[in-house]
């Protein structure tokens, strides 16, 4: 009736007349939407993670390829937002590249603006190609670079423009099925004018907020919001910091060289929700294996490699994106001639605010 073997049916509370009893108790509590948790609890109270998203890698080409081809046929003011969606195979119809997080690769062609609009999702961009390009928030410029990281954190104004005459992709990663989850979602459209109006000159929150300087408090140098005040991490210098660290220091056996996005006002994860690092694999280092309770996305920034994430095996090449679900094992491998360089982000930043992140490492 409901799909069990008879064995099953024989291991659930009740056998024989008593387990007809109990179907006609359930059958007659149904109408009124009340279930009996015995039933369920196994699926519900889990021993460990059973995620349903799977591995998954997204070669870089042939996106960028139907991106272009999306180009052609459909603008950015149009799209609002013109992004190719990275569905997870075992999240279909839902968007989510996890169960908590989206990820999408966006496409600004050279004079295009995609309109400003804020929300209550947070959103970081990584970029994958094309250089000067930028995004607004709150009417400040991030020109951005390869490789450079640029936040919009919840409810902020944002517009992207790409004033250069290339293509500008990057990689979106949002929490939009966490804020789907909380149905706490708001948003709007700056009225009037596509683009915020220039509140700043590019640069200004970096002078006032990076390099371990802060407005000096209470004084009109104060402009950014005091919790979450910088929002670009250029790829200048996160890459040289890997490159300081690998030359002085052993690499994490389970991570590689491993540095986090810090927000500089509580040296916590970058957003609410978000985490986001780099990691650094010398060349011909593997990884042990390790788990996690964030499911995690990554960017093959440089170099070649293998991921191996539940036992399958990912061929790694510059700019593809992977995604290792919760609690999947991870061993990473750069090939023998270069360094594997990656980007990565999760919902780290939420579960350990929930009390709910865990690690496991492979012994030696
Ligand atoms: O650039 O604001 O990929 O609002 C999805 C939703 C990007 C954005 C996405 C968005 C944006």
């Amino acid at each position: 009736m409901d799909g069990t073997t008879p064995a099953q049916a024989a291991a659930r509370p009740g056998g024989g007349d008593t387990r007809a009893r109990l179907e006609a108790l359930y059958a007659e509590m149904r109408p009124l939407h009340l279930f009996p948790l015995w039933e369920v609890l196994a699926n519900l109270v889990l021993p460990a993670p059973r995620p349903a998203a799977e591995p998954h890698l997204w070669s870089y080409a042939p996106a960028r390829e139907f991106l272009l081809r999306a180009g052609a046929l459909i603008s950015a003011e149009q799209a609002e937002r013109r992004v190719l969606i990275l569905e997870n195979p075992g999240l279909p119809g839902t968007s989510a590249v996890t169960s908590s997080l989206y990820a999408g690769l966006q496409l600004i062609l050279p004079g295009e603006v995609a309109p400003c609009h804020r929300h209550t999702q947070c959103a970081l961009r990584f970029v994958m190609e094309g250089d000067g390009a930028y995004t607004a928030l709150d009417g400040e410029k991030a020109v951005m670079r390869p490789f450079d990281l640029v936040l919009t954190p919840n409810w902020q104004w944002h517009d992207h423009g790409n004033a250069t005459d290339r293509p500008m992709i990057w990689l979106d990663g949002l929490d939009i099925p966490t804020v789907r989850f909380f149905d706490a979602s708001f948003a709007e459209r700056l009225a009037g004018a596509p683009a915020h109006p220039e509140t700043v000159a590019a640069g200004d929150t970096a002078a006032r907020y990076g390099r371990n300087l802060r407005p000096f408090r209470g004084s009109a140098a104060e402009r950014r919001p005091r919790d979450l005040p910088l929002f670009h991490y250029p790829y200048a210098e996160w890459r040289d910091s890997l490159a300081v660290v690998a030359r002085h220091g052993a690499p994490d056996p389970h991570l590689g060289h491993a540095l986090e996005f810090a927000n500089p006002a509580d040296g916590g994860p970058v957003m609410p929700t978000i985490a986001a690092h780099v990691r650094l694999l010398p060349a011909g280092f593997a990884t042990r294996g390790r788990r996690a309770t964030d499911g995690t996305v990554f960017v093959v920034v440089e170099g070649r490699g293998r991921a191996r994430i539940g036992g399958r095996e990912f061929a790694l090449a510059e700019r593809d994106t992977f995604v290792v679900p919760a609690w999947q094992e991870l061993e990473l491998e750069a090939e023998a001639a270069a360094e594997l360089v990656l980007f990565g982000f999760s919902d780290r930043a939420a579960q350990e605010k929930l009390g709910l992140f865990r690690e496991w490492r492979a012994p030696p």
